[in-house]
């Protein structure tokens, strides 16, 4: 094993709390709902327990109605805001009241995978209970996030995104008032620069929008007919129909002929969605806002996730490739998570430019699964290369390839742990 190997496994023990690991220390001391799936992917490569033991604790976290919250606070800490009283929900663990990217059917498939291959005890009866957790949140992202049945699923804060200040919400954040009954006390610019994260403003609009829903008493049907921030989102859809197919795949295995057919049923109208968002002007895929309704053409990482759950035409495929390499020409780290010459791109802000391990992750699976692996080992290569030299950063400055954000980043570690494998591609 190389020494960036075994750091990588150290970046995810420092970071353990008991059987969930916490994004960093100090600036993320909770769980969070995708940043688990991607770390339990990267655990289910050498240690299988593990990796189931993180998605059981992310499901202690899982309401009744079937979301997965974006945070579980397992344990009290003051290092973040907004902490568990901010929300005022009331499952029985203190959780967050939005989601997240469901990337947890892809991990899941990946763990129970490596539980079969390895004779894992008992995985078929782990795996199950993992199963039906996620379908009852697939259920919940058609039922809450779609009730028009169109395909997209819908969030109602950027959080719910994971791309929280991406300049995809500029046009509809600026809708959001910035009054808050909350009090707005940042720790997060405690931790690291200011000009790295969001801007106050940003999080005036954020607090906002969780005091009203909070109002809605985290009713589904109430805060869709409430909600100030309503986005038809193709990086969502595209990452819940990938996981949409692990969980058909899962079904199939184990006999449940009546969730395949649901699950088929979804897959179908997501796929037919999202391709319909392809924009050949552009040459890229676009979200939509629901509240004006008008295609959200900000150039995004966003515009090319959906390659990772469709298998496009040669057209299509060659003009979305032909686009990635135009935004990545003189980069020094690919994929920016912002196209480098668009007006609101900022090298060093968040989601508004830089490079994160697990979109490349992401987009590298998707451009395999077109065929296109030259792009796929640049970004690869690149993300690899950016961690051997700058650390477990949280992100990467795509001009420079600087380390930013948190150190000691457990996502980062997980996708080296998984990308600089360059044997054969573990397939979801
Ligand atoms: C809010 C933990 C999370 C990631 C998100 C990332 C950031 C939180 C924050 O950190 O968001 O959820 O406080 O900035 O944007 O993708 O899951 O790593």
């Amino acid at each position: 094993m190389t020494d960036f190997l075994e750091d990588a496994r150290r970046v995810l023990a420092a970071n353990d709390r008991g059987g969930y690991t916490v994004p960093t220390d100090r600036l993320y001391p909770f769980q969070w709902n995708w940043d688990s799936a991607f770390v339990a992917m990267g655990f289910a490569t050498y240690d299988v327990p593990r990796a189931y033991r993180e998605l059981e604790r992310l499901i202690e976290g899982q309401w009744a109605d079937g979301m997965i919250p974006h945070i579980v606070f397992h344990a009290p800490s003051d290092t973040y805001f907004p902490g568990a009283d901010v929300w005022r929900t009331s499952h029985d663990i203190p959780t967050s009241g939005i989601t997240q990217p469901p990337v947890f059917g892809m991990a899941l498939k990946k763990v129970h995978d490596a539980a079969i291959n390895s004779g894992l005890e008992d995985a078929r009866g782990r795996s199950l209970v993992l199963y039906e957790a996620a379908l009852r949140w697939h259920r919940w992202w058609y039922a809450a996030r779609d009730p028009n049945a169109t395909g997209l699923v819908a969030l109602l804060h950027p959080w719910e995104s994971g791309s929280d200040n991406s300049p995809a919400w500029d046009i509809a954040l600026a809708r959001v008032p910035t009054t808050t009954e909350t009090i707005v006390m940042r720790k997060d610019i405690g931790h690291v620069h200011a000009a790295m994260r969001p801007r106050d403003v940003d999080y005036h609009r954020f607090i906002h929008l969780v005091d009203v829903y909070a109002t809605c008493e985290w009713n589904p049907a109430r805060q869709w007919s409430a909600a100030p921030f309503k986005v038809a989102e193709a990086q969502t859809t595209s990452i819940l129909l990938k996981s949409g197919e692990a969980l058909l795949d899962l079904a199939h295995q184990f006999g449940r002929t009546s969730d395949a057919k649901e699950l088929e049923a979804f897959n179908r109208r997501s796929r037919r969605a999202l391709l319909a968002q392809w924009r050949p002007h552009l040459r890229r895929f676009v979200s939509r806002d629901l509240i004006s309704g008008t295609d959200i053409d900000a150039p995004t990482q966003a515009c090319f996730c959906p390659l990772l759950a469709l298998d496009l035409q040669p057209a299509i495929r060659e003009a979305a490739i032909e686009e990635m390499e135009l935004w990545s020409e003189g980069l020094t780290v690919l994929f920016p998570s912002t196209q480098p010459n668009y007006p609101g791109f900022e090298a060093k802000r968040y989601w508004r430019g830089p490079v994160w391990a697990i979109v490349n992750w992401l987009l590298i699976d998707g451009l395999r699964r077109n065929g296109a692996i030259e792009m796929a080992e640049k970004l690869r290569h690149s993300a690899v290369e950016a961690i051997e030299r700058n650390g477990f950063a949280e992100y990467f400055d795509p001009l420079t390839g600087e380390g930013c954000g948190g150190l000691g980043f457990s996502w980062t570690a997980a996708s080296y742990i998984v990308l600089s494998n360059s044997g054969e591609w573990p397939t979801v």
